[in-house]
């Protein structure tokens, strides 16, 4: 598929993803939905790592498209959140890390978008917020289920019920994001942390990811079990050979993803 909203770069198996439509600061629209669902269920095997980040110096993406959403119905805007939902929830369940690069304003889908991710860094201009009760609607995009996970309840209903975005500084603060990079250095940083995970072995990042995934909202011995389980299955791996082999030899390991 030929995408008109995303701009794909390869460097190794680092791909590095650009949401572009810069008329709207990025905004999500049905098409950009579309060419993302298109993107991710058919990601090459190769990529390790996936960073997401928007075009330009002001925006990661400013939500979900408004004039588009102004005149939907009842039954299409059931539609237009399960699309953008179902999208999300492929990047969260994908088998190897993605990090959202938040360069600029990420409010409403773009929030959620950023939440859908594993990891979020950002720039030190940008907005986080969901604004969407300021519409006379609701987050859509999943926006109720993931911030509360992840910086707590009480925060999570105060962003939401207020509508107003927070800065970056405030946005480390909750542990929305891990770090606040300067905007030329954002970039850098997460390519930097993506070469970080490309040199561990691929299929335990790849298991790791699904245990916490999985095990978030297990009971305790259930989560256990997960977790010996995808333990037990690294040691049928060659990486698992290869990592400690190299470790004895005080050497370093070349991981293969077998
Ligand atoms: N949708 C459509 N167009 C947008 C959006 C958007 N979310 N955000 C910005 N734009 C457009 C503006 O209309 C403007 O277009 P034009 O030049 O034609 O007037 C252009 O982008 C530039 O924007 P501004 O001139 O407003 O730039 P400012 O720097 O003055 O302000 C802001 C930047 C603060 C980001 C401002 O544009 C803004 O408040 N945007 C809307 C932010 C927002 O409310 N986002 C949440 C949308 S709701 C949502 O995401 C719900 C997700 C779940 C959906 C579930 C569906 C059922």
């Amino acid at each position: 598929m030929e995408y008109n909203f995303l701009k794909i770069a390869n460097a190794g198996a680092i791909c590095t993803l650009t949401i572009s439509a810069p008329k709207t600061l990025n905004a999500l629209n049905s098409t950009i939905l579309g060419e993302l669902d298109d993107f991710v269920s058919n990601i090459d095997p190769s990529v390790r790592v996936l960073i997401i980040t928007g075009d330009g110096e002001k925006s990661f993406v400013a939500g979900a498209d408004i004039s588009e959403m102004a005149h939907l119905n009842e039954e299409e805007g059931f539609a237009f959140g399960k699309r953008g939902a179902d999208v999300f929830r492929k990047i969260e369940t994908l088998p190897i890390p993605v990090i959202a690069a938040v360069n600029g304003f990420a409010l409403g889908g773009g929030c959620e978008l950023a939440m859908a991710c594993d990891i979020r860094i950002c720039s030190n201009n940008a907005k986080f917020g969901q604004p969407e009760v300021g519409l006379g609607i609701i987050p859509g995009f999943s926006g109720t289920v993931r911030l509360a996970r992840i910086v707590g309840m009480g925060m999570a209903k105060q962003l939401i019920y207020t509508g107003k975005a927070i800065r970056a500084d405030e946005a480390l603060r909750i542990g929305l994001v891990n770090a606040v990079y300067e905007p030329a250095e954002l970039l850098p940083a997460a390519m930097q942390m993506a070469e970080s995970i490309c040199a561990n072995a691929p299929l335990a990042v790849s298991f790791a990811k699904e245990c916490i995934n999985e095990e978030y909202d297990m009971p305790a011995d259930e989560a256990i079990r997960y977790e010996n389980e995808l333990f037990s299955n690294c040691f049928s791996t060659e990486d698992q050979k290869a990592g400690m082999k190299a470790f004895l030899e005080k050497g370093k390991a070349q991981f293969q993803g077998k």
